[in-house]
């Protein structure tokens, strides 16, 4: 049988078309997402990959950009006889550690845009009455997975899980797997041609394959009702849309069991009630056990999951969490890795990001500028922090272009599907800055009314930005905050924006009766570089910056949050400054070598202050 790849459908990613325009296409859209992979079958493909560079998509496309449907570097092709001519070979081609990204594994790789293509051999034995998925946790930027020379599907965004279906594809014995990762930025990209954070290419996440039967829990959603202190409801999706099966709910710690039946799309909704539940909290993290079993014999299934119960509101200013008024005491983190640079992809990475805003004194984190690893959530989910959790809707999308608010909708709805189980999610962010036009407003306001839909649990945000000023009063008047249930707002004074003392005058109102995080604020200092404080990118100036700003938003009065940026400096192509930022952001409240700058002990001052004053209230 020769393999072939001759389908892949069209996609809003140039790339896509062209392959689309060269074959007739059957779609090959992931499948859909299988989510709690943790707790599921799974075996690990992450470790070595061969990689190949491929800046002019060679393997992809023959000399006259015609998709190369028979010959591609998805087969996987050796020469069998002398006479062939195969001009590349994955096994003589270094290799790269999945997950990671590749501009931080060769020094040549830094600055690269373009293709690489991976490869990985692997052992299997397939199992009967069981079906298997490929499941990457996220590929840079655009993707198209082949297993034993065969497309499965494709994929477009950077920082979200997909997965597809390999079963009918793996045999017994050796099998391979190859993915074409291309991050190169496009115009009508989500996010688009410009940003400040380096653009990591590769597999950035773990990749692998998840066993699941026949028929199988695909989905569920499980929380507290809103404005209950002791109702848990959700619903289950089992993989196909199977009428009448059972499925049963489980708290073991409680001794709750609930059994219900599925309808005919395959869904059954549960509820129980109990006065014992325990909520979670930044202060108390409880967790429980939750069991869910479905089906019988071959379609057997049962996962099971930690999950915390809690509820996030608004009322007027306040935002509340359990029905209690809480302050969001917060920090801005990129998925930067701690120590070593490159796009964090470990348990290990999370519990130091997270470890250091606990240290600050944190109890919530902003997740900036797009969904960041499932290892983060369920560190934060253990650890006691409320999450802002953001698509990379970031500047100046292409608003009018309904293939990148198809793009924006799809990433925001695979953020929600792989996280809305987190108990620490509180917030869904549907953008950063962008920039207050009809059709920008139009965008964000589809964006906001998907979000609702999938999740009516969480509260909505989006980091928006000054609009009107008038001498030294700000206005946060943004057409967006209408739809929005938090204000969020990034302000740079005595950064981009006159001196640090200005913020001693600055008066902030809203037109809104909402509560406002304050979402972004801070200056740069390079750690360990000392002066005067108004000297640029020394730790006094940051230090003296974060002293105007605090004493400032102490003064307004619906202020309920912030997040500073930034916990850790970050690698952005935008910061040139030699010996000073050498492509690195360097508003870290800690270095990327894991330096706490003056800055830290600022805001943990404080936060403590903050956290004093709630306690002697309530
Ligand atoms: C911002 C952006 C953030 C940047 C930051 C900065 O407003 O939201 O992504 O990194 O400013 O440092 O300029």
């Amino acid at each position: 049988m020769s393999p072939s790849f001759s389908c892949m459908r069209t996609r809003v990613f140039g790339l896509a078309l062209s392959i689309a325009t060269a074959c007739a296409c059957l779609a090959q859209q992931p499948a859909p997402l299988i989510i709690d992979v943790e707790h599921r079958s799974t075996i690990s493909l992450n470790g070595s990959w061969h990689a190949i560079v491929d800046p002019y998509d060679t393997g992809l496309k023959d000399y006259r950009s015609h998709i190369r449907s028979q010959d591609g570097f998805f087969r996987n092709a050796k020469p069998q006889t002398p006479q062939d001519l195969i001009e590349y070979d994955f096994d003589k081609s270094e290799t790269l550690k999945v997950p990671g990204d590749w501009n931080t594994q060769r020094p040549s790789l830094l600055f690269y845009e373009g293709t690489v293509w991976y490869e990985k051999s692997f052992p299997y034995h397939p199992k009967p009455h069981t079906r298997v998925f490929l499941h990457l946790g996220a590929a840079n930027y655009f993707s198209i997975a082949g297993v034993n020379g065969t497309v499965v599907c494709d994929h477009e965004g950077g920082f979200t899980s997909f997965n597809c279906e390999v079963t009918s594809l793996l045999h017994e014995g050796e099998n391979f797997v190859v993915v074409y990762v291309n991050n190169t930025r496009k115009a009508e990209g989500v996010p688009t041609l410009s940003t400040d954070w380096w653009n990591y290419g590769g597999l950035t996440r773990d990749v692998q394959l998840v066993e699941v039967p026949e028929r199988f829990i695909q989905d569920s959603f499980i929380h507290l009702i809103p404005g209950t202190q002791d109702q848990v409801a959700g619903w289950v999706k089992l993989s196909d849309a199977a009428a009448d099966q059972r499925v049963t709910v489980q708290i073991p710690e409680l001794a709750i069991e609930r059994s219900v039946t599925t309808d005919r799309t395959g869904m059954a909704e549960f509820s129980v009630s109990d006065k014992r539940l325990q909520l979670w909290s930044p202060d108390h993290p409880k967790l429980y056990k939750f069991e869910i079993e479905s089906g019988s014999d071959a379609s057997k299934d049962k996962i099971e999951d930690e999950i915390g119960f809690r509820s996030i509101e608004v009322r007027g200013h306040e935002v509340l969490l359990n029905g209690a008024p809480i302050f969001l005491r917060g920090v801005s983190i990129h998925e930067e890795a701690p120590y070593r640079s490159g796009r964090a992809n470990s348990e290990d990475d999370a519990k130091t990001l997270l470890g250091w805003a606990k240290e600050l004194g944190a109890n919530f984190v902003r997740l900036a500028h797009y969904p960041h690893n499932e290892h983060m959530l369920r560190m934060a989910d253990r650890m006691g922090l409320m999450v802002w959790s953001e698509i990379p809707v970031y500047w100046d999308i292409r608003w009018d272009n309904p293939a990148t608010l198809a793009n924006a909708e799809n990433q925001l709805t695979e953020n929600i599907t792989r996280d809305k189980n987190r108990a620490s999610i509180a917030i869904w962010s549907v953008g950063n800055e962008t920039p207050v036009t009809d059709a920008r407003t139009k965008f964000m306001q589809s964006l906001v009314k998907t979000a609702r839909a999938l999740d009516s649990t969480r509260l909505l945000s989006a980091a928006l930005q000054v609009q009107h000023r008038d001498g030294t009063t700000r206005m946060i008047d943004d057409p967006l905050g209408a739809d929005l249930d938090v204000l969020g707002c990034n302000e740079y004074i005595g950064w981009y924006e006159g001196k640090p003392e200005d913020a001693d005058k600055a008066n902030w109102k809203s037109p809104y009766d909402k509560p406002l995080i304050m979402s972004e604020f801070g200056g740069s200092a390079l750690s360990g570089l000392h002066g005067n404080s108004d000297a640029r990118f020394t730790e006094e100036y940051q230090e003296d910056l974060y002293k105007h700003q605090v004493a400032m938003l102490d003064r307004i009065p619906f202020l309920r949050g912030t997040s500073p940026w930034i916990l850790m400096d970050f690698r952005s192509p935008r910061r040139l400054l030699p010996g000073i930022q050498d492509y690195y952001n360097r508003k870290g409240l800690v270095s990327d070598q894991g330096e706490k700058k003056k800055v830290f002990y600022v805001l943990q001052k404080w936060y403590q202050q903050k956290q004093t004053q709630e306690h002697s209230s309530q």
